[in-house]
């Protein structure tokens, strides 16, 4: 009969195409080879290298399902896969990855001007400009709508004023994509530069989970934004929302990847520690959790991948990337804990890097809608009954 293969076991592999392979392939490389050997320090001290920006723009990453600007206009199980490989290293770099990708390039290109496509789209492709995402705020966070952030019109340009917080990549951003109201209500995208007077962008200090990542404020004091830098092609929740389908998409495969490396650290773990005379991967304890790790990974695999397919024929609805999103997320986080009990207290040094992950997926969880909120979002479509309002 056919074999079982532990690490692939609904044959996910032969379900690509040849360039998917290929991509998968190069990107498990790329973050195996340049990425992986410095996060252990990276995370200890809480700093995000803002070279390996420009290293996934010389890979072809940022953008890459864009056409056109120099992007490289591959399919979105392509960049779902290239999330699973930069996640299997760190949430943080797939954070960077993900938001440069899907929450700033992707809505200048959709969203955008050509002039400021034009302007934008070829420094962020490179990791020369570094763009970060400015939704939620200290009183509007699962609930976006109600916003604070004030967009005023004045002669040649808008006057907006408010504050971001919990934004990745804020305090080293070029560009800051912001949404905000307008006096009538109307909700805008703004494209803010650094340098413009008011705009100041604070680090979050003391997190526990991402410190890979640099996350931070948008603070806005009356920052004069002119016309040219406002998104004309966004005029409701829908602009913003469209981009976090993009990335809670990626997220669902991410997280995945993270899930993969603990399952498979438990595994060698296990297998070469012995307690009571034998091998701990010899115990039926030990053996029930690997074979709940192993299918919660192949259904969430199988699911992502069939979620990247309708993406890629225009038939995704976003009810189904909340289901990915919230199942691969909260099994993920599942699975990191699991892992992290069956490595014993090795399980809590960060060499062994499966608490990493474990505190990693607790932001995983909750950032890009929380697990609750995509239950409700789900439930809103379940029963046509509307829990949020
Ligand atoms: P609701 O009435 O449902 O919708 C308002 C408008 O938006 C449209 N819409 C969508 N469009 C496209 N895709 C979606 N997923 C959409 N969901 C809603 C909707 O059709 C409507 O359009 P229009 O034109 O008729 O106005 O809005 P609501 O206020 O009731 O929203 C409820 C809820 C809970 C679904 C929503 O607010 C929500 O998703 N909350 C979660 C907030 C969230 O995800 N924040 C993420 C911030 S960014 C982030 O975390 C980045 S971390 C990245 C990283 O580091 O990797
Ligand atoms: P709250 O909305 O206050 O939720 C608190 C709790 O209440 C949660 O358990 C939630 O599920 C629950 N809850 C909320 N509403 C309901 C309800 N109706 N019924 C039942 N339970 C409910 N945002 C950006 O805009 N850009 C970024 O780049 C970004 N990066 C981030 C990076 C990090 C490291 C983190 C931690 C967050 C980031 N976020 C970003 C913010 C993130 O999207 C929010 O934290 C998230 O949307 C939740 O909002 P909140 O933290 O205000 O929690």
């Amino acid at each position: 009969s056919p074999p079982f293969m532990w690490d692939d076991a609904f044959l996910l592999d032969e379900q690509l195409t040849e360039d998917e392979r290929m991509i998968r392939d190069a990107a498990r490389d790329f973050c195996q080879d340049k990425l992986m050997p410095g996060v252990l320090m990276a995370n200890r001290n809480e700093t995000f290298d803002r070279s390996i920006m420009n290293a996934f723009g010389e890979q072809g990453f940022l953008g890459a399902t864009l056409e056109g600007y120099g992007c490289a206009g591959v399919s979105y199980v392509a960049y779902g896969l290239m999330s699973r490989e930069v996640e299997r290293v760190d949430s943080g770099y797939r954070s960077a990855f993900s938001v440069q990708s899907s929450l700033v390039m992707f809505p200048i290109h959709a969203y955008g001007s050509e002039a400021q496509r034009q302007k934008f789209l070829p420094k962020l492709r490179t990791g020369e400009w570094v763009g970060c995402f400015g939704l939620t705020e200290p009183d509007a966070g699962s609930d976006p709508n109600s916003m604070r952030t004030r967009a005023k019109k004045v002669d040649g340009g808008w006057v907006v004023s408010g504050s971001k917080t919990w934004i990745t990549n804020s305090p080293i951003a070029d560009v800051c994509v912001v949404w905000a109201k307008d006096d009538e209500g109307t909700l805008g995208g703004f494209l803010l530069e650094r340098g413009m007077k008011g705009l100041t962008t604070p680090k979050i200090e003391g997190k526990f989970s991402l410190r890979a990542s640099v996350t931070g404020m948008i603070m806005m004091d009356e920052v004069f934004v002119p016309d040219e830098n406002r998104l004309p092609g966004v005029r409701s929740l829908a602009g913003p929302f469209s981009c976090l389908n993009r990335a809670r998409y990626g997220i669902a495969w991410g997280a995945l990847g993270a899930a993969e490396f603990c399952m498979a650290a438990a595994r060698d773990y296990t297998m070469n520690r012995k307690m009571f005379g034998r091998p701990l991967a010899q115990t039926q304890l030990i053996q029930k959790k690997l074979a709940d790790m192993e299918t919660e990974i192949t259904l969430g695999l199988q699911a992502v991948l069939r979620v990247g397919r309708l993406f890629d024929e225009g038939k995704v609805a976003p009810e189904m990337i909340s289901l990915v999103k919230r199942n691969n997320c909260g099994k993920s986080l599942d699975i990191a804990r699991m892992s992290r009990d069956m490595h014993g207290g090795n399980g809590i040094v960060d060499e062994y890097h499966v608490i990493r992950h474990v505190m990693n997926l607790e932001t995983v969880n909750t950032y890009e809608g929380t697990h609750d909120v995509h239950a409700l979002i789900l439930g809103r479509a379940i029963t046509g009954l509307n829990a949020f309002g």
